[in-house]
C-alpha cells in the first residue's frame, strides 16, 4: 500500500502533494513503483496534529479521487475518519475505506457496507491530538488484539467481509509499545482477517541511533516490513514503494523456501 498524503502537515511529506497535480504523479510513480493499492489521505494524523474540517478534507481529496479512479489499475484506499468523506471518495471510485478510529463511529459501518467496500480497521488509543501522552497497557498486543477482534465483529455483523485489521504503530503506543507489537505481531495474525502494518517513517524508529530524523528512517522501515512480513503481514502501509518491494522479496523467498 503506497502512502499518497495531500496534506499540507504529515510528518514526512507534508506540503509536497497538496497540489493536485503534483499528488497525480506521485500516484503514478507509486504504481510504477509496485504499489498494489494507493491509499490518500487529506488530514494528517500525526502525534499533536489538530483535525481539519469536513470541507478541506474533501477539497483536498476528492478531485485527486476522482483522478485517480478514472485512471488507476489498482484499487484506491481513503484515509479518512468522517464517515461523509469516505462516502464521497466511495461515490467517486475509492473502493476501500481505511479508518484509524477503527470503525468505531456506526456511520462509519453503515457508509462502507452500503458502497460494499472493504475496509481497514486500525488501533488507536486516544486521539492524534493527545496520544502520544504516557500510553500506558498492561498487555499493549492483548488489548490491540481484543479491539481489533470486537470492530471485525461489529464490521462483518453490519456485513463488510473483506477486512484488514492494523495494529496502529505509533497511534497511542511507545516505541516499546511498537517494538513488542512487531516482535508478536503473530498473535494478530491469528485474529483471522489479513494484517495491515504501517511502520513507514515512524518515530519509534527515530528511537534507534542514527534514525532521528525521518529522512533516515528508510532502512529501519524496510527492517520492520521484513519483520512484519516473516511473522504474516499481508500488506504494509508505505512511502518508498519500490524499495519495499525489493526488501519484501526476501521476506517471500524465505517464507517460500
Ligand atoms: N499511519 C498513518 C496514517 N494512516 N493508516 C493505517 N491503516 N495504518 C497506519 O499505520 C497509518 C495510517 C500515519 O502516517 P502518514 O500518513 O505518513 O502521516 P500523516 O498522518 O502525518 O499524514
Amino acid at each position: 500500500m503506497g502512502i499518497l498524503n495531500v496534506t499540507p502537515d504529515s510528518f514526512s511529506d507534508g506540503g509536497f502533494y497538496l497540489d493536485p497535480d503534483k499528488a497525480l504523479a506521485r500516484a503514478r510513480t507509486l504504481i510504477d513503483d509496485g504499489a498494489d493499492i494507493v491509499d490518500i489521505g487529506g488530514e494528517s494524523s500525526r502525534p499533536g496534529s489538530d483535525a481539519v474540517s469536513l470541507e478541506e478534507e474533501l477539497r483536498r481529496v476528492l478531485p485527486v479521487v476522482r483522478a485517480l479512479a478514472a485512471q488507476a489499475a489498482v484499487p484506491l484506499s481513503i484515509d479518512t475518519t468522517k464517515p461523509e468523506v469516505a462516502d464521497e471518495c466511495l461515490r467517486a471510485g475509492a473502493r476501500i475505506v481505511n479508518d484509524i478510529g477503527g470503525l468505531r463511529d456506526p456511520e462509519m459501518i453503515a457508509v462502507t457496507a452500503r458502497h460494499q467496500a472493504a475496509a481497514v480497521i486500525m488501533h488507536m488509543r486516544g486521539v492524534p491530538k493527545s496520544m502520544q501522552l504516557e500510553p500506558v497497557y498492561d498487555d499493549v498486543v492483548a488489548e490491540v488484539r481484543l479491539f481489533l477482534a470486537q470492530r471485525a465483529a461489529a464490521a462483518r455483523t453490519a456485513g463488510i467481509e473483506d477486512l484488514a485489521v492494523d495494529p496502529g504503530l505509533g497511534f497511542g503506543k511507545t516505541a516499546a509499545h511498537n517494538f513488542e507489537l512487531l516482535r508478536r505481531l503473530d498473535e494478530l495474525t491469528s485474529l483471522g482477517p489479513p494484517v495491515l502494518v504501517g511502520p513507514s517513517r515512524k518515530s519509534f524508529l527515530g528511537a534507534l541511533p542514527g534514525q532521528e530524523t525521518t529522512s533516515r528512517r528508510l532502512e529501519g522501515t524496510l527492517a520492520a516490513a521484513v519483520v512484519a512480513a516473516l511473522k504474516g503481514a499481508r500488506v504494509v502501509r508505505v512511502h518508498d514503494v519500490l524499495a519495499c518491494r525489493r526488501a519484501l522479496q526476501l521476506a517471500d523467498a524465505i517464507r517460500n523456501a
